[in-house]
């Protein structure tokens, strides 16, 4: 905004155009091109958009200056408020792409006409944080996608976690309050880690399950290409005569399922506070166009009724070993939006938008999202016509005898808004094709407020899953819990959990407890149904199923004045082939001249590109460079971190001296020969073994 000295002198003339850009007063343009005229919003042509109208070059502004109202009025309204979860969130526009057809139990077209590609909405996001909190915090991530199919928008609005904290939508509002920042001190923001949580967590044993999830390595993604997405509750599926199945939505990233570790997560926070936006970003940007394949889960009443839980308890899931995944598709993002507000913020997701031919079930958590959604969006979006902004109107053509309302944008025509009518020929009617529902029998057991015996058991499922875990991953669990409840300033709230902890695992509620010092084993509480054992389900693990690849990852390449110009190009060239990217991180943004003349442009500068934001590191140094950077505490950290992370590091002889000051042991992951090789392959996985020599786990 242009700013006025003072006193205030007139700095023209009387008479003279009071606008710094008179005519032909053109500004440097570096865009170049033909402009259009600046108007207001009702097209009024703006000769002067730095000053406001003020009764006098020293003197009060005007009210009648409608140029600057309009334009402060709408930047004051240019916030609305935001989600109450899932608040922060990014997006990209892609398209579904059936292989497989569901047509044996489905009408759904999205779900039978192979080849045909959808095109798709999909909005990842965590969800305790406010819309301006980091993007790596140690929490669930939405996986919400809006297909616009040929007969109305569907949208699945799942999460990365298979399973919810809470059986009954009346506890949504509860565990919401309690996860958010506590009312009275406005902290801490995006983190479970506090009282209020935990405390409604040791008084609601339903959340167990979830909670095992929560503390596992699921919260802490890689990068929002690599996580899984899951619909949670069963859908169900209706043939053409009515006829219902059961099914399970499944995301499963192409690249594989990768985390970080806690200590890799809590440092991004730091270092970028984008960081999973930016991923995705940069991957579209690159043309790396992430991509899920859609599974399901198909599963009748009968075979409902053999499983030794309910699985409409949105607490439990099905293991794939029990009813296995079905590949029937793939969900390929391949466009960032064009706007961020008017797409990833405006989009209104819906668990209640389904199309003929899939239904819900009688889940008491989805029931209550049915509603709620419809009812938050109202107001986050200001009315009743949120359907007609573009990212949310369907692709295919609706009509409806629905008029009026807050910013109504079509002007309907004709005399008819009711049905049934007799008096134009186009106002729109019923259809066959049109949607139903499946002929659910209801209990004769009349109203009441109840929870079913058979979501009685909350132990089992938690159990199932640790149990099922590998043993990094079961340290990472026990040292979550260590980590959460440390900062749990109640010891009654920790004692409690930790009393529930002995139902899901003795050894792993033993392990936490002397992770908290405690001096005894807390009593457990008392369980409804005992819990059972189950066979682990390996499906449910990270690091088995992790692709042991370079695709889709980054690679940080730290050189310096005389740095060795043939192996950085090998080393780069050989990342590229794999589908990786190699990013140049130097002292200096302008670069490094390496040894054969050459300057090298960075990608980053060393103080501000620490390596947690790659996945693993090569420090290509000639003598007096590494010897420099050895005192250089950037560079030590640089090295630390990608060691402390269980990344894999490459490093020349002039480099020896960076890790030397770094006090880096060696191990089949630290390769100082053959860097190219040898290190791609460590640095396709994590250096799992290596965590148990620097870091005290649970
Ligand atoms: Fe949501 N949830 N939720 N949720 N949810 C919202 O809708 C709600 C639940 C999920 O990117 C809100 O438009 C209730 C489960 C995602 O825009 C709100 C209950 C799952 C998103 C709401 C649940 C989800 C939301 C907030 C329990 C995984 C973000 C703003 C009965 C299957 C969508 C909004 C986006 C957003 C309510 C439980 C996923 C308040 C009442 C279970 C991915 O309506």
């Amino acid at each position: 905004m242009a700013t006025q000295k003072k006193p205030a002198k007139p700095s023209k003339k009387p008479g003279a155009p009071t606008s710094p850009r008179g005519a032909g007063d053109e500004r440097h343009d570096m865009a170049g091109g033909s402009h259009p005229p600046l108007t207001t919003n009702q097209g009024i042509p703006v000769a002067d958009n730095q000053n406001s109208l003020r009764a006098a070059a020293g003197g009060p502004t005007l009210l009648e200056d409608f140029i600057l109202r309009e334009k402060i009025t709408h930047f004051d309204h240019e916030r609305i408020p935001e989600r109450i979860v899932h608040a922060r969130g990014t997006a990209a526009h892609g398209y579904f792409e059936l292989k497989k057809s569901l047509g044996k139990y489905t009408t759904a077209k999205v779900l039978t006409e192979v080849g045909v590609r959808t095109p798709v909405f999909t909005r990842f996001s965590t969800v305790a944080g406010g819309a301006g909190s980091v993007d790596t915090p140690r929490d669930v991530r939405g996986f919400a996608v809006k297909f616009y199919t040929s007969e109305g928008n569907w949208d699945l609005v799942g999460n990365n976690i298979p399973v919810f904290f809470i059986q009954d939508a009346m506890k949504f509002p509860d565990v919401v309050h309690s996860v958010k920042m506590e009312p009275d001190r406005a902290f801490p923001q995006a983190a479970s880690a506090h009282d209020t949580f935990w405390d409604f967590v040791s008084l609601t044993p339903e959340t167990m399950h979830m909670i095992m999830w929560a503390m596992s390595d699921r919260t802490l993604p890689r990068s929002l290409r690599t996580i899984e997405g899951f619909g949670v509750h069963s859908f169900r599926l209706l043939d053409g005569a009515g006829r219902s199945t059961f099914v399970k939505f499944h995301w499963r990233p192409v690249l594989g399922i990768q985390s970080t570790v806690w200590d890799e997560a809590l440092k991004l926070q730091a270092a970028d506070n984008d960081f999973h936006r930016r991923d995705l970003f940069e991957a579209i940007e690159a043309g790396a166009f992430p991509a899920w394949d859609l599974g399901v889960q198909v599963f009748t009443e009968e075979q409902a009724a053999e499983f030794p839980f309910d699985h409409l308890d949105p607490t439990k899931l099905i293991p794939e070993e029990t009813i296995p995944l079905t590949i029937i598709g793939r969900m390929v993002l391949d466009r960032w939006p064009d706007n961020f507000f008017a797409e990833t913020e405006q989009v209104a997701y819906c668990p209640a938008n389904i199309v003929p031919g899939i239904d819900f079930s009688d889940d008491p958590l989805l029931q209550g999202r049915l509603f709620s959604y419809l009812d938050t969006q109202l107001s986050r979006l200001g009315g009743p016509n949120f359907h007609q902004i573009p990212i949310n109107a369907p692709k295919c053509p609706f009509a409806n005898l629905q008029r009026d309302g807050h910013m109504q944008m079509a002007v309907p025509k004709g005399r008819v808004n009711y049905e049934p009518s007799s008096l134009q020929a186009d106002s729109p009617r019923e259809t066959p094709r049109g949607f139903r529902s499946h002929a659910t029998p209801v209990d004769a057991g009349g109203k009441q407020r109840i929870r079913p015996e058979s979501f009685a058991d909350h132990y089992s499922q938690a159990r199932l899953f640790f149990r099922s875990q590998s043993k990094h991953e079961q340290a990472h669990i026990a040292s979550a819990l260590v980590f959460e409840l440390s900062k749990v300033q109640t010891p009654h709230v920790r004692d409690a959990i930790v009393g529930h902890l002995r139902h899901v695992d003795m050894a792993l509620a033993e392990r936490v407890a002397n992770g908290l010092g405690m001096a005894q084993l807390p009593e457990a509480p008392p369980a409804s149904v005992a819990p059972k054992d189950m066979p682990p389900s390996p499906a449910l693990r990270i690091i088995d199923r992790m692709r042991d690849t370079l695709e889709g990852r980054v690679v940080g390449l730290l050189v310096d004045e005389d740095s060795d110009a043939a192996v950085i190009k090998a080393l780069r060239k050989a990342i590229e082939r794999e589908g990786a990217t190699a990013k140049i991180v130097a002292p200096r943004v302008g670069g490094a001249t390496l040894d054969d003349g050459t300057l090298l442009p960075a990608d980053g500068q060393l103080a501000g590109t620490p390596s947690v934001v790659f996945d693993a590191i090569a420090l290509l140094l000639a003598d007096d460079a590494g010897k420099r950077l050895a005192k250089e505490a950037a560079a030590v950290d640089f090295v630390r971190d990608a060691f402390g992370h269980l990344k894999a590091i490459a490093a020349d002889t002039g480099a020896q001296a960076v890790l030397k000051a770094a006090g880096i042991g060696r191990d089949a992951g630290v390769i100082d020969a053959d860097l190219t090789e040898a290190f791609l392959t460590a640095a396709r996985t994590r250096q799992w073994d290596r965590e148990k020599k620097i870091r005290t786990l649970a």
